[in-house]
């Protein structure tokens, strides 16, 4: 096999591997653990004022090269804030009341992705095959074409995407989805993106279904629930686990982001403990949620919401010795983490839309096999379809995620232990390793269809 060449958007800074708080950096980290040969090329997450196309600054850790350019500040503003999370994001998650279109916005979109084809054309190789990811990327395959890149390309879609009676509605959806066919092969994460995506390129007169398959991410479970195993023993751990008093924890674990129900959630937790109130003074609910995107108006307004909610469900229903929400705003290292999930009785994980949900995925990975906890998961979350032994809910049903958790809080150890033996397996079979295997191998037959 020829050299891998990756490319998104952000691209993970190699001294920080320990903590990315994204489930994209994640998943690739666990899936480049290899021998393979890569060049990892993306934006460096800095901006300079600068007339010409940048000269990427070049990285090797092992066998990866990070190449990696910086944006201007108007590049960034109306390509990644405005374009990407302004506009695709909320459209992609079905919140179309949230998508803010601009013709100006569209237009920095496309000079930036032919500015990444312009810069990375000349560091490919014959052999190389081509991997872009995410809704930042596009239009890429078909810049690099006009460039004369013949090499296979490949995408692959981390968030969901709706069908074409809502895509429609995006401006310049056709021009966005004829770029698409330049793609050899399209990845998504679940069988309803696949089927939504195909009917939009259909439209745009794509004719070879196979071009777009449903090929959901996973996690590295063994390291994970290593790491999990490790934590549990560590300080961090041990302070939260005597802050408990042996009560039941309830964790969260969400960047701060609107997809991820998270105001929907408290009023569930709410209604717990209006209806449920035997769990007043014992249950406590953990929420990590690091700010992201802050530079987006809409996330600025979700952490001011979200900061009043919780000021108000702990004022109305603590104690002077119990605090019923815990909220934590600030990243954690990933291990530490890991090691929350462990003594966490339940894990809520209720986002109106998501792409698949890796914190579901590690949730299971990371607990004790003896004494299991429960998985509340969103029938809205991409790794619902894979995980539907855990409780699912509708996440804008706040009886319903009260319901879920009372149940989850009073589950017995067997009927945990049953339902945990069953995600296990799941995340086991699909990994971060075989989505990558299975969807590069995937990538390199159309190499041969094409040849041969
Ligand atoms: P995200 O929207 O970022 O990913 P998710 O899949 O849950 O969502 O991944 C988040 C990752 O960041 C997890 O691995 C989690 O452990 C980590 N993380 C979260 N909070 C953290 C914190 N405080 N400290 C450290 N790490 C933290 C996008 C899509 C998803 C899709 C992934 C992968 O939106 O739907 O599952 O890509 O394809």
């Amino acid at each position: 096999m020829g050299r891998l060449v990756i490319v998104s958007n952000r691209v993970p800074d190699p001294r920080e591997r320990n903590k990315p708080a994204g489930g994209l950096a994640v998943g690739l980290a666990d899936a480049l653990r290899g021998d393979q040969s890569t060049l990892w090329f993306g934006w460096s997450g800095r901006q300079v004022e600068a007339d010409a196309d940048p000269v990427p600054s070049l990285d090797t850790h092992g066998t990866v090269t990070y190449a990696t350019i910086p944006l201007t500040p108007t590049q960034h503003r109306g390509y990644y804030q405005r374009f990407s999370n302004a506009i695709l994001w909320p459209l992609c998650h079905y919140r179309l009341g949230l998508m803010d279109y601009a013709r100006a916005d569209w237009q920095q979109y496309l000079e930036v992705n032919r500015m990444f084809a312009r810069v990375l054309a000349p560091l490919l190789k014959p052999d190389d095959i081509i991997w872009v990811h995410d809704y930042h990327l596009f239009p890429l395959a078909q810049a690099l074409r006009e460039l004369g890149v013949t090499a296979p390309i490949g995408f692959f879609l981390h968030i969901p995407f709706p069908p074409w009676s809502l895509f429609r509605a995006l401006p310049p959806a056709t021009a966005l989805l004829d770029d698409m066919k330049a793609y050899d092969l399209i990845g998504v994460q679940t069988e309803e993106d696949a089927q939504n995506l195909w009917e939009c390129l259909r439209v745009e007169g794509m004719t070879d279904p196979s071009r777009v398959v449903a090929c959901p991410i996973g996690i590295d479970p063994v390291s994970f629930s290593e790491e999990a195993r490790d934590a549990f023993e560590g300080p961090e751990v041990r302070r939260l686990r005597e802050s408990l008093h042996d009560e039941p924890l309830i964790i969260g674990v969400d960047r701060l982001d609107y997809s991820k129900g998270l105001e929907e959630r408290f009023h569930g937790y709410e209604k717990l403990l209006i209806r449920y109130p035997e769990h007043h003074r014992h249950v406590t609910y953990l929420q990590v949620a690091p700010v992201s995107r802050g530079e987006v108006e809409e996330y600025r307004l979700l952490r001011r919401q979200l900061d009043e909610t919780i000021g108000r469900i702990n004022g109305a229903f603590a104690a002077y010795d119990w605090t019923p929400i815990r909220y934590l705003t600030r990243p954690i290292a990933r291990q530490t983490l890991a090691g929350f999930y462990r003594l966490a009785d339940v894990a809520l994980v209720t986002p109106l839309r998501d792409g698949m949900n890796l914190v579901a995925k590690e949730y299971v990975a990371a607990q004790n096999p003896d004494n299991p906890g429960a998985l509340v998961l969103s029938h809205l979350a991409g790794a619902a379809p894979e995980l539907d032994e855990a409780l699912l809910v509708n996440p804008h049903d706040s009886d319903a995620i009260a319901d879920a958790l009372h149940l989850a809080l009073t589950m017995k150890k067997e009927e945990r232990k049953r339902r945990w033996n069953i995600l296990n397996n799941e995340i086991r079979n699909t990994t971060a390793g075989s989505w990558a295997r299975d969807f590069l191998k995937a990538l390199n037959r159309t190499r041969k269809t094409s040849v041969g």
